[in-house]
């Protein structure tokens, strides 16, 4: 019964003075209705976006339970849940990448690509992994940041100026809009992560990247926006298809 009480009385300790855990909170309220709204909405699109739909639906759905989690180790611990973190990432950003191929299917999208996309983000998250929770002094997180970043950004050179681009070109319409409000959240949302990265560990960086914010406020802020918002942008893309082609 003790127990009961503690964890009544650190939950509302955790909503008045405590903002990081207050964060995790929220993104896991968050999560769980954008994954309901997603799961709800997928039968009225037909079969092609439906699946675009459902997986964005997964990717807000494996969030919230992560979420679910880091909360509570935040609030037992008051430390990062690095592990659970990167679990959840190394889920749903490929789980991303199968997005963006699944958009540009119509235009003659081949598996290559998406495996492409999907093996570099691996490398991007295995790499970070390293520099945030294995390497961790010295010039260990810099080095592996910077590995992590050079697959980033061959993440954002494929989608704005590879096969990518050539493809949402041909197929138009909704799928080359859909395809570049995507082409902006990764290279303007995604971007998000590596300014927490550099606020959480320490290097050369140390001195100009604190932005005086929590590691976990950011790259929590970063997940509602990359998250929920990009699956807005399929359902979006979802209902313009659709009514044009009810027109
Ligand atoms: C839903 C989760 C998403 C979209 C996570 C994205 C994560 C990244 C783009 C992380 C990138 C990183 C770098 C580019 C360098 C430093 C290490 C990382 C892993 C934070």
């Amino acid at each position: 019964m003790s127990n009961f009480f503690n964890a009544i009385a650190s939950v509302g300790k955790m909503a008045t003075d405590d903002y990081v855990g207050f964060t995790f909170f929220v993104g896991c309220m968050a999560m769980m209705a954008a994954a309901a709204f997603f799961f709800l909405s997928m039968n009225q699109f037909d079969r092609k976006w439906r699946v675009s739909i459902l997986v964005s639906g997964l990717i807000t759905f494996i969030a919230a339970v992560h979420y679910w989690y880091m909360r509570d180790y935040w609030a037992a611990n008051a430390e990062s849940p690095t592990f659970f973190r990167y679990v959840d990432w190394v889920l749903t950003v490929p789980l991303m990448c199968v997005e963006f191929y699944l958009i540009l299917k119509v235009a003659g999208a081949k598996k290559s690509l998406m495996w492409q996309m999907i093996f570099l983000s691996v490398v991007m998250l295995v790499t970070g992994y390293a520099g945030e929770a294995i390497h961790t002094t010295g010039s260990g997180p810099a080095l592996w940041g910077l590995i992590s970043g050079i697959a980033y950004f061959a993440i954002v050179y494929i989608i704005w100026f590879g096969e990518a681009k050539k493809l949402a070109e041909n197929a138009g319409g909704a799928v080359l809009k859909a395809h570049k409000t995507l082409c902006w959240f990764v290279l303007v949302g995604w971007a998000i992560y590596p300014l927490g990265y550099m606020a959480g560990t320490e290097g050369w960086y140390s001195g100009v990247a604190n932005l005086g914010l929590n590691m976990d406020v950011i790259y929590n802020i970063g997940d509602a926006i990359n998250k929920i918002g990009f699956g807005l942008v399929v359902y979006g893309a979802a209902v313009a298809a659709q009514s044009t082609a009810d027109a």
